[in-house]
């Protein structure tokens, strides 16, 4: 049993096609409990610090400003295997290649507007469920 936290985000492009309850509907689907959830928007500072990992990829300035745009709803997940499990429902970063069934396969329509964000390891889930939320929010 190995009982995992990580952390999601329903990025601009599917808050704009109004996915967020098929979206959530999937995590209810698949056995994630919601720990938290908000909506909100960010600056492009904080997205800058949030995809800081990114920071010498060509596209960081795009993303940042992508992930800027409007309104995300930001999610912590709790299941076993969280992390892996939630990868696998989100799909490949580019839809070209994302298999059928999955949030990206439905909703992404570039490698960049891809609908949601997942963390990839438990480190990176750590940083960013404590970027986006308070202790006493998880508890
Ligand atoms: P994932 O979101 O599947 O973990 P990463 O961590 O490689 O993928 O990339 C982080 C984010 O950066 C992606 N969600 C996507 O929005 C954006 N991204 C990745 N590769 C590209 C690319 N070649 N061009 C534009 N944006 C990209």
């Amino acid at each position: 049993m190995n009982l995992q936290r990580t952390f999601t985000i329903i990025k601009p492009d599917a808050v704009k096609r109004n996915a967020i309850g098929d979206i959530i509907g999937q995590f209810d689907k698949h056995g994630f409990r919601i720990l938290a959830i908000k909506k909100l928007e960010i600056t492009k500072h904080q997205a800058e610090q949030f995809y800081a990992v990114h920071s010498s990829r060509p596209f960081f300035s795009s993303l940042t400003d992508f992930m800027s745009s409007g309104p995300i709803v930001a999610l912590a997940l709790e299941k076993e295997n969280a992390i892996a499990d939630l990868r696998k429902l989100m799909g490949a970063t580019n839809p070209a290649n994302a298999e059928e069934g999955t949030i990206r396969k439905k909703w992404a329509s570039s490698i960049e507007h891809n609908a949601i964000h997942g963390s990839d390891a438990e480190d990176t889930a750590r940083f960013e469920l404590s970027f986006f939320f308070a202790g006493f929010e998880l508890a």
